[in-house]
């Protein structure tokens, strides 16, 4: 399988995280792939995704699958099934919520890196910016709260917030997340012990 990806993205490294948690991992090779708003890459949308985001995921049988979440799906079924997501009870529908929300905080994450960087600067709105930090921070408060959800094997709602958590100390580092929210702290510094973690912490794509 061929992953389309980018090395500083959380998206794709939520597929990458995902594969080695799932025994995945030596089966996918990596293609870096450049995207961003504004400038098209146009081979990428008619070949694989027409809305130009990465990652996607080129099967062994050559179909194209998208985006992140569905690729994570795709990747749990190849291994059995249900370790990433209960297959059903409201364990089911608790860590889909939960994926459901650190997905949202990680869209914002991003959101807040092409607004504040990409986009020109005369053009940039920044209540815009400081209203996605309102929801990631919101977010992040809300996983302090429930630690509980932190708890148990690695699922798919806590490979999607340490992806997001690593993508803010990656992209701002001097942003202190940690001091009001200790037990997602301590979580995360556990996680990031982990293989699917340690070996695929960001970085930024080579010089194009
Ligand atoms: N919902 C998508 C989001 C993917 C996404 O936003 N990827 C970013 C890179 S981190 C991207 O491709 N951005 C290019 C663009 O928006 O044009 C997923 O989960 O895969």
């Amino acid at each position: 399988m061929k992953l389309l990806y980018n090395p500083a993205s959380p998206f794709a490294r939520k597929v990458r995280a995902a594969a080695i948690e799932l025994g995945l991992g030596d089966r996918i090779q990596l293609e870096l792939t450049l995207v961003a708003p504004c400038k098209p890459n146009k081979d990428y949308a008619s070949s694989h995704n027409p809305l130009r985001k990465i990652p996607a995921l080129v099967t062994d049988g050559g179909m194209t699958i998208f985006d992140s979440t569905v690729i994570c799906e795709y990747l749990d079924a190849m291994a059995g099934g249900a370790t990433l997501v209960p297959r059903e009870g409201d364990a089911r529908w608790r860590v889909l919520t939960n994926h459901a929300l650190a997905q949202g905080m990680c869209e914002a994450a991003v959101q807040v890196r092409y607004e504040t960087w990409l986009r020109p600067e005369a053009l940039r709105w920044q209540d815009f910016a400081i209203d996605q930090w309102d929801r990631i921070d919101t977010g992040i408060a809300w996983f302090e709260r429930h630690a509980a959800e932190l708890a148990g094997p690695v699922n798919l709602a806590h490979l999607t917030l340490g992806c997001t958590l690593g993508y803010l100390d990656f992209r701002w580092p001097e942003r202190d997340w940690r001091t009001p929210n200790p037990a997602v702290a301590a979580w995360f510094s556990a996680l990031k012990q982990r293989p699917s973690f340690a070996l695929t912490a960001p970085e930024n794509p080579p010089a194009s």
